[in-house]
Order: C-alpha cells, then sequence, then structure tokens
C-alpha cells in the first residue's frame, strides 16, 4: 500500500553543523568511518552470496543504519551486554563478533557462530556478550531485561544495551520491559532504531503516539532523541547515556532516528515508500558525511581511502573461503540440543520403528 500521508510527514533530522575537527580525534574518526565502511560492504556482499544462494533463509540488511552500531558500541566495555535485532549483521560486526564465524553461520556452516544453526537473524556470540540474533519482534526485550537484572542483583557494574526497531515499540512485550525496566531500576540502555517503517507500516499507523521519547517519559525513564544519521552525535549521546546507565544504575533510553537504505528484506517490493523520499534520505548517507567531513578538512586523503576499501575487502574476501570451506552439519546431529517434553523412553517402540525421516519430521 502507497502511503502518501506517512511519506510526507517523514522530516528529515537537520544535518551536523560541520565544526572543524580536532587532528588528535582525527585517527578515531577514521577508525568510525572504517567501521561503517567495513558493515557496509559487508552486507553488500551477503546481498549477492543471497542472490547467489550461498545464503539462504532471510536476510535483513542494515544498509544506512551503521552510524547507531558503531556510535553505540564504543561506550560499552567488553563485559557489558548487547542484545539485538534479526538486523543485527552492523551490532555484530561492531561488537568484534570475528566476521569469519558471521559468514559462516549465514552459509549455513558448523563453524558459524551458532554452529550453522541460527542464519542471519540468529547471530549470538557467547565470548562477545552478543545475545542475539532475535528474530521474534520484541523479543529481546525482556531478555535484556533479565540480563541487566542478574547484574544488578550480582552487584556486576555491566550494562546491557538493547537495540530494537519503532516496529518493535508497538508490542506489548516493549511496556513489559520498560515497566519492569523502570520499576526495578536495571541497568539497561535501550536503543531504539528508528527508521520510520515496520516492514511495509508507517510509524502514522501503529503507533498512537509516535514520538518515541514522550513514550519513555510515561514509564518515568530518562531519554534522549539523536540523529542516527551522524556517527558522532550519536557516539556522544551514547556515551553520557551509558555513564548514565552505569553510575545511577537506572535505565535510559536513547532514539536514534535513522532510514534503511535498502528494502525490508530480500522479499519486498517497497511499493510503501516514494523513491523520492529514500533518495531524500540516501543523501544523508552516514558513511559519505563523514567521508566528506575528513576530507574536506584534509583528513583523509584519496589513498587512505582506497587502502581502507582494500583491507575490508581482503577481510571479506577471507571471511568467505573460511564459510566456503566450512563443513555441514552431519544429519546425524540434526537433533542435538533439540529439546522434547516427551519422555523416549516411554516411547522406544514406537522410536525403533521410525526411520531417520520420520524422526525428523517428528522435530521439526
Ligand atoms: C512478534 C512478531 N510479529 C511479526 C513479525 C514479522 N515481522 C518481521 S520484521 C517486522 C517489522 C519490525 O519492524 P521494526 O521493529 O521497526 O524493525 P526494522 O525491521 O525496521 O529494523 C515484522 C512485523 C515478527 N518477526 N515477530
Amino acid at each position: 500500500m502507497k502511503n502518501k500521508t506517512a511519506v510526507e510527514s517523514h522530516s528529515l533530522p537537520k544535518s551536523a553543523p560541520t565544526n572543524s575537527i580536532d587532528p588528535k580525534q582525527a585517527e578515531h574518526l577514521r577508525d568510525l568511518l572504517q567501521q561503517m565502511l567495513r558493515i557496509r560492504r559487508f552486507e553488500d556482499k551477503c546481498a549477492e552470496l543471497y542472490s547467489a544462494m550461498k545464503i539462504r533463509g532471510f536476510l535483513h540488511l542494515y544498509n544506512g543504519e551503521e552510524a547507531i552500531a558503531v556510535g553505540v558500541m564504543q561506550s560499552l566495555k567488553p563485559e557489558d551486554a548487547i542484545v539485538a535485532t534479526y538486523r543485527e549483521h552492523g551490532q555484530a560486526l561492531a561488537r568484534g563478533v570475528p566476521m569469519n564465524v558471521v559468514m559462516a553461520e549465514m552459509f549455513g556452516k558448523l563453524e558459524g557462530c551458532c554452529r550453522g544453526r541460527g542464519g542471519s537473524m540468529h547471530l549470538f556470540h557467547k565470548e562477545s556478550h552478543f545475545y542475539g540474533g532475535n528474530a521474534i519482534v520484541g523479543g529481546g526485550l525482556p531478555l535484556a531485561v533479565g540480563l541487566a537484572l542478574a547484574d544488578k542483583k550480582l552487584g556486576r557494574k555491566q550494562v546491557t544495551c538493547c537495540f530494537f526497531g519503532d516496529g518493535a515499540a508497538a508490542e506489548g512485550e516493549f511496556h513489559e520491559a520498560m515497566n519492569l525496566a523502570a520499576l526495578w531500576k536495571v541497568p539497561l540502555l535501550f536503543v531504539c532504531e528508528n527508521n520510520l517503517y515496520a516492514m511495509g507500516t508507517a510509524i502514522e499507523f501503529s503507533h498512537s503516539v509516535n514520538n518515541f521519547t514522550e513514550k519513555a517519559k510515561s514509564y518515568g525513564m530518562e531519554s534522549v532523541s539523536v540523529d542516527g544519521m551522524d556517527v558522532l552525535a550519536v557516539e556522544e549521546a551514547a556515551q553520557k547515556a551509558v555513564e548514565f546507565v552505569r553510575d545511577r544504575l537506572k535505565p535510559f533510553f536513547l532514539e536514534c532516528r535513522t532510514y534503511r537504505f535498502r528494502a525490508h528484506s530480500m522479499f519486498d517490493a517497497e511499493l510503501y515508500r516514494d523513491k523520492k523520499e529514500v533518495e531524500a534520505w540516501r543523501q544523508r548517507c552516514p558513511i559519505t558525511t563523514l567521508t566528506q567531513k575528513l576530507q574536506s578538512q584534509g583528513l583523509l586523503s584519496d589513498q587512505d581511502l582506497a587502502t581502507m576499501k582494500t583491507s575490508i575487502d581482503r577481510e571479506i574476501e577471507a571471511a568467505i573461503a573460511f564459510a566456503e570451506a566450512g563443513t555441514w552439519e552431519p544429519i546425524e546431529d540434526l537433533t542435538r540440543f533439540v529439546y522434547s517434553q516427551s519422555n523416549p523412553e516411554s516411547n522406544s517402540e514406537l522410536n525403533s520403528e521410525m526411520t531417520t525421516s520420520d524422526r525428523q519430521a517428528r522435530v521439526l
């Protein structure tokens, strides 16, 4: 459904003023750029691999929203916990989940971070405290409250950071999570990636109040809204928010206003939004903006940029080779990690007569 009212009301956040960059900061800014480019190029390659049927299942790209994952991640410590959505390749990479295991996961190989069982929507990496990858819209929110509550009860000064979309904020789980996080005063940073659409539904058609910081206020929670297309603005806002959560042991709500440049997933004809709207937001691409900012101040040469891209592309090629060389989980392992309430012993007679494909049909 094409929705003119929604499209017209989606005003762009104002561009940040082009302040001059302290040369001491230049290296950090180049690093932020490198991280965003790494996510973008990785995902562009994933789209190609999807068309080539190397990556199967669903694939949701973060194209346009990279400044959020990269900006927020700067203030988090290795022991802090991350919970994300199914659009989580950017968070996983920015967090430090190795690209190899992410790619192998998407290929469905045993060497993937979830033995190839999760795929794109379920990246999970215990070593990085990266707790998903959650395919259920809003599903990560209660999980994040639980993680933060555990940290509080155990007296650990850790923060849980939960990324979710505007669509999740229309779910019951969002309200339950906001309520309990505020009531129990848990150290949780809510990061709402407001890209204006939940699949093809514009926020005007799913939220009675579409000012997200107002929603947070109704739970007595402090909140800030930031331009999610500006990595420096996100980084600054997130740093204050994380300090608040860590020091005051209270939740905080950070809304990042953003836009996804590509379709919702690989199956989406995008009939619900105007091409002009997409183009207008593309003009605010966080990668282009930061590149131009650095270049205009002589802090990034063409050669620097080319070197950055070459090294990223090499890493991506190595990740693909790693995934290609990976192994498929043997069929005998199909029922490993599959739990059932029925006692297989009590069904031994039935089980003994079942063929492998019968068993598979039962567990699926
Ligand atoms: C509980 C539930 N309902 C519906 C879906 C189908 N669905 C998948 S993505 C999506 C839109 C979510 O939008 P949003 O939270 O704004 O995140 P975005 O995709 O924009 O990043 C929906 C409705 C789902 N996965 N889970």
